[in-house]
């Protein structure tokens, strides 16, 4: 059984973590071959990526079994985690958690490294990592800090406080709750509306947000500039430019 499961339908690519029986916790062969989909995620035939997990959870996080055994954990982290957060972020196209039940620890990190979220009902967001005695990592700092605001990110994390789908979408954390058994569909339904879309403006849309997260206002107006140069470049724009004119819908290729 593969730890990770990929499936593709047009130009979206669903990512599926694998190991239900421990709620997708990651080992290293979750890591690696997360690593290998991600990369296949770069074809340009790609437009919108689906993240999910198999089962009742998302991901429990680190694999508490196969925890430790590196000599080293920073190291363990820099060489599994840190690689696929750093992907996903540079993925230009958009990257959607579908978060389908508990996700907690580095699972709760890496549906935060994600462009949005939606979540099942019935799903869980649990810190996890205070519960053992650890400080959140996997970019679960950065991220919640961002979306959160730190006075919340803080409280929330260190209180390990399992928050409902409906808790986190007044959070703002997720941007829609489904029924559980229609998560997939609407997943789907979303991934393949933004896999329609200019894909080379999404992607570097995606890149200004976050570039404005550290940036002065004299280098977000730079690289907007730039970016918007590059936009004008594409295949997309002169494609709703004409649709516009001639007053139709317009038919982007994500080119
Ligand atoms: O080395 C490094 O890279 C360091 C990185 C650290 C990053 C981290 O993620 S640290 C945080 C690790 N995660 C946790 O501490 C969460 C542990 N899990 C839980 O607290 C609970 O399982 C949940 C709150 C997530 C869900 O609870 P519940 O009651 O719905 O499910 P359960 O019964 O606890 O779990 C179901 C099964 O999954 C169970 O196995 P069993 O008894 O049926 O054979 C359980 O042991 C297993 N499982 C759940 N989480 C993990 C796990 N097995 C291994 N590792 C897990 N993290």
């Amino acid at each position: 059984m593969a730890e990770v499961e990929v499936t593709r339908e047009g130009g979206v690519q669903t990512i599926t973590l694998n190991r239900p029986e421990v709620l997708n916790a990651f080992n290293r062969a979750l890591h690696a071959r997360l690593r290998e989909a991600l990369k296949e995620a770069r074809d340009p035939e790609v437009r919108a990526v689906v993240l999910t997990g198999a089962g009742r959870g998302f991901s429990a996080g680190q694999d508490l079994k196969e925890f430790g055994e590196a000599p080293d954990v920073s190291d363990a982290l820099r060489e599994s985690y840190h690689p696929n957060v750093l992907a996903i972020r540079s993925l230009e196209k958009p990257v959607i958690a579908a978060v389908n039940g508990v996700c907690a620890g580095a699972g709760l990190s890496l549906a935060c490294v994600c462009d949005f979220r939606i979540a099942a009902d019935d799903a869980g967001f649990v810190p996890g990592f205070i519960g053992i005695g650890l400080v959140p990592d996997a970019g679960g700092t950065y991220f919640l800090n961002r979306l959160l605001g730190p006075s919340r990110a803080f409280e929330w994390m260190s209180s390990n406080r399992r928050l409902t789908a409906v808790e986190a979408h007044a959070w703002g954390l997720v941007s829609e709750v489904v029924a559980s058994d229609a998560l997939q569909s609407r997943a789907a339904e979303l991934a393949a509306f933004y896999a329609a879309l200019p894909t080379r403006g999404i992607g570097m849309t995606k890149r200004l947000f976050d570039h404005a997260g550290t940036a002065t206002l004299e280098e977000q107006l730079e690289l907007e500039a730039q970016l918007q140069s590059a936009a004008t470049g594409s295949e997309d724009f002169r494609e709703g430019v004409a649709a516009f004119l001639e007053k139709r819908p317009p038919k982007f290729s994500g080119r």
